[in-house]
């Protein structure tokens, strides 16, 4: 499939160094899609299919792509996706793509234009066969966009030979991964997590890697544990969102299935909370698993910090976390000096580049630059917070930056901002996360209108919703939003997001000092606000 496909695409002009943007389900076609790719030179960027057209558009711009993958529908929980027609959408904004190749998922009548190719059909002529390019260790492999606290999205970049490395070494070590176990990541491939631990760390070592399409609770909540059932699954790696999800719906969902084959279970993307690490640990476990609670980034290509079971003297421990093979994590201060007590909290950086490092932010080295090197200089600076206890282990305590978790998925408040701000009847906004049982943050939007504005603030605040599915993507659409008269700002004109932040997490006794906000009046009614919507 995979040669196939490599040869349809140097066929229709790819090239090595080109950028293919991927934008299809979970499946082994996208697999393929990805590995084909990487076999002729060009760099693939899988944009996730639940981002929106615009979303596509932007990322499209950006790398300057020219070919571009997808698929008719997609299916997942049961739900229909058009991936073809927000693919369809996207093209307006995009003259440069030349070609869209176009798979089936579900064989549905789509419209077919001039610049699309039928995937299948193109691939059915191909030989099998493909002579690989040969390229250098520090070529591009792939780009993945992911968000920062500024701007647009970065599209990270990575390489060829270290990248493979690390996600191979992370995979094996990490999961304790041995010769024939069937291993599954139930990560979407439009993710890090899905390049990394579904298709190149597994992979690599010659893994059966297993795909999951769909939702944890679709059919029901027993999805993941019957697949492990049916497959005989041995190391599984899901997001903390989803264990908090499916232990609200009890545990007979689980132990009805046969998880015996299970050794590692790994979570990854945000912290795992005490009470999901150990029904994780117990309840799916049955105690007897090693659960690997794994720190990394985008930006980090893979594992960093984490438990590692295949060590002689691991202990089986609830979330701290140790550097794997490496890493030397360093915490600094406000002064960029290191903390060298205990139990101190400090900036989490890196000393040393390891082989799975970004190497550039695509078309922008200076943001790279800007973003992970200069803040604390001479370390990588990965954007959380951490604290390191009296036995040398690392416990994560969340983002310094106005980055937020939202169900695992990675959001710049800035993005929504950006996004929200676009309705015309906007005058400005502030977006702050918040905690929130499931979904770990959830988006709280605090906007402003403008003083002309007639319609009413229940359609008003359904248009907001809508703008910003449409902008970026469902998960980004803030479960609250507070229409206010006013933001608390200092006198020089900065949002104070700390009040913000404190009053969407239900802690206005906390909020401190307010005196030097240009207007502190203000905070007595967005808390009076916040009062009456969290009633509701
Ligand atoms: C793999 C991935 C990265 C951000 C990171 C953290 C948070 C990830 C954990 C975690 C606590 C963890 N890439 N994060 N893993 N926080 N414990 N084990 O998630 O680029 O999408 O997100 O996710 O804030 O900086 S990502």
């Amino acid at each position: 499939m995979t040669n196939q496909l490599a040869n349809s695409l140097r066929r229709h002009g790819v090239k090595r160094g080109d950028r293919v943007a991927i934008y299809m389900p979970v499946s082994p076609l996208t697999v393929a899609a990805m590995l084909a790719c990487a076999r002729i030179g060009a760099i693939h960027s899988v944009v996730f299919a639940g981002f929106s057209a615009e979303a596509l558009a932007s990322r499209i711009i950006d790398a300057g792509v020219e070919t571009v993958l997808t698929t008719d529908q997609a299916v997942r929980g049961g739900k229909v996706i058009n991936l073809k027609a927000t693919v369809d959408k996207a093209m307006e904004q995009c003259p440069k793509v030349k070609q869209v190749f176009v798979s089936k998922r579900t064989g549905a009548d789509v419209p077919m234009y001039e610049r699309d190719i039928q995937m299948e059909e193109a691939m059915a002529h191909e030989s099998t066969e493909c002579e690989p390019e040969v390229m250098s260790s520090e070529d591009l492999l792939f780009m993945l966009y992911t968000s920062g606290s500024t701007g647009s999205p970065k599209g990270l970049c990575h390489s060829q030979a270290g990248y493979l490395l690390y996600a191979s070494l992370t995979h094996k070590f990490v999961f304790d991964y041995q010769p024939g176990d069937i291993y599954a990541c139930v990560a979407d491939v439009g993710w890090i997590t899905g390049h990394s631990y579904v298709v190149y760390g597994p992979l690599s070592n010659g893994a059966t890697t297993v795909l999951f399409e769909s939702i944890p609770t679709y059919p029901d909540p027993g999805r993941y544990w019957e697949m492990v059932e049916r497959l005989k699954v041995n190391q599984i790696y899901v997001a903390p969102t989803a264990v908090r999800l499916l232990l609200k719906s009890g545990d007979s969902y689980v132990t009805k299935y046969d998880r015996s084959t299970l050794r590692t279970l790994g979570c990854v993307g945000e912290p795992l909370n005490h009470e999901a690490w150990d029904w994780y640990n117990n309840v799916v476990g049955e105690g007897r698993c090693s659960l690997a609670d794994t720190w990394w980034q985008t930006e980090t290509g893979g594992i960093c910090i984490t438990p590692r079971p295949s060590a002689p003297n691991a202990e089986i421990t609830g979330g701290p976390m140790r550097p794997f093979f490496g890493i030397e994590p360093v915490l600094l201060d406000e002064k960029c000096q290191e903390i060298t007590v205990n139990n101190e909290p400090g900036a989490l950086c890196i000393r040393r580049p390891w082989p799975g490092i970004a190497r550039t932010i695509y078309g922008n080295h200076t943001r790279y630059l800007e973003t992970y090197l200069s803040p604390y200089p001479g370390f990588y600076f990965s954007g959380d917070g951490a604290i390191r206890d009296d036995n040398g282990y690392y416990h994560i305590t969340g983002r310094m930056d106005d980055v937020i978790n939202v169900t695992g998925h990675r959001l710049g408040t800035a993005e929504v901002e950006d996004a929200v701000d676009e309705h015309p009847a906007v005058a400005e906004t502030a977006v702050v996360g918040y905690p929130h049982d499931i979904k770990g943050e959830g988006v709280y939007a605090y906007v402003i209108l403008k003083d002309d504005v007639t319609t009413s603030e229940e359609d008003i605040i359904k248009e907001l919703k809508a703008t910003v599915r449409q902008k970026i993507a469902a998960y980004a659409v803030p479960d609250i939003i507070q229409i206010t008269p006013g933001l608390p700002k200092t006198r020089s004109g900065k949002i104070m997001r700390r009040i913000l932040r404190k009053v969407s997490a239900d802690k206005s006794d906390e909020l401190g000092d307010v005196s030097t906000l240009a207007d502190p009046s203000i905070v007595a009614v967005i808390v009076k606000n916040h009062d009456k919507l969290a009633k509701k």
